[in-house]
């Protein structure tokens, strides 16, 4: 399937399904090894979802701002590459919106529990936002906020769910975004958590 949802982005439910045994190998053994954490905002905040990253350039946050870093800031060590299954089906997706040639270099991975949620904001840390945003959702369901190049604007609500894959450019690349809070629940291969895969060409 290909759902439209405004200029630029579309969503592709179930795309990530066909290739889900290998995709979750890997999401699950980098889980354990680089376990995710609770990044805090420049504001002094803590995030509710806790983050990890594959590629070359992994999103960060500290109260010194938003950014991407070579580096894992618990280690100081790299980030491991990106699994040829994620590379693969990130450049897919891409492509079946009209994206050719999409190469992410930055995988990161945001996990929800129930009642975590994502306030509504804007993606403004990468350097060239002619570049798509591929989004994969594994785990436990959630709802999906939508909104314009306006705080303000009216948002749609998009229920995502496990194996959706959702590709965002064009316009829509700047356009305010979020996720509801999530409810509670239980996915057999995630169990309580909902698991985002954020694909990035960030530098
Ligand atoms: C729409 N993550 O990490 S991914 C983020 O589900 C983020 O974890 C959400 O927003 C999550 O920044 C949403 C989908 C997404 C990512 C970037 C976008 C949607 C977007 C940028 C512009 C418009
Ligand atoms: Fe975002």
């Amino acid at each position: 399937d290909y759902v439209p949802l405004a200029d630029g982005a579309c969503w592709l439910p179930g795309f990530a399904l066909p290739v889900m045994d290998e995709l979750w190998s890997c999401v699950a053994q980098h889980l354990r090894i680089y376990p995710p954490q609770q990044m805090q905002t420049p504001m002094g905040y803590l995030m509710s979802v806790t983050t990890s990253s594959m590629g070359d350039w992994g999103w960060v946050s500290s109260a010194n701002g938003y950014g991407y870093s070579a580096v894992n800031p618990a280690t100081q060590q790299a980030w491991p590459p990106i699994p040829p299954v994620i590379l693969h089906l990130a450049s897919a997706a891409a492509l079946k919106a009209g994206y050719a040639g999409f190469v992410p270099d930055s995988c990161l991975m945001n996990i929800y529990q129930a009642g975590n949620k994502m306030g509504l904001h804007q993606d403004k840390d990468e350097k060239d936002t002619s570049q798509p945003i591929v989004s994969v959702s594994l785990g436990i369901p959630a709802t999906f906020l939508f909104g314009g190049s306006k705080r303000s604007d009216k948002t749609q609500k998009i229920p995502l769910h496990h194996g959706d894959v959702v590709v965002w450019g064009g316009h829509s690349r700047r356009f305010y975004h979020g996720v509801a809070q999530v409810k509670p629940a239980i996915h057999p291969l995630t169990g309580q958590q909902r698991i985002n895969l954020t694909l990035r060409k960030a530098r």
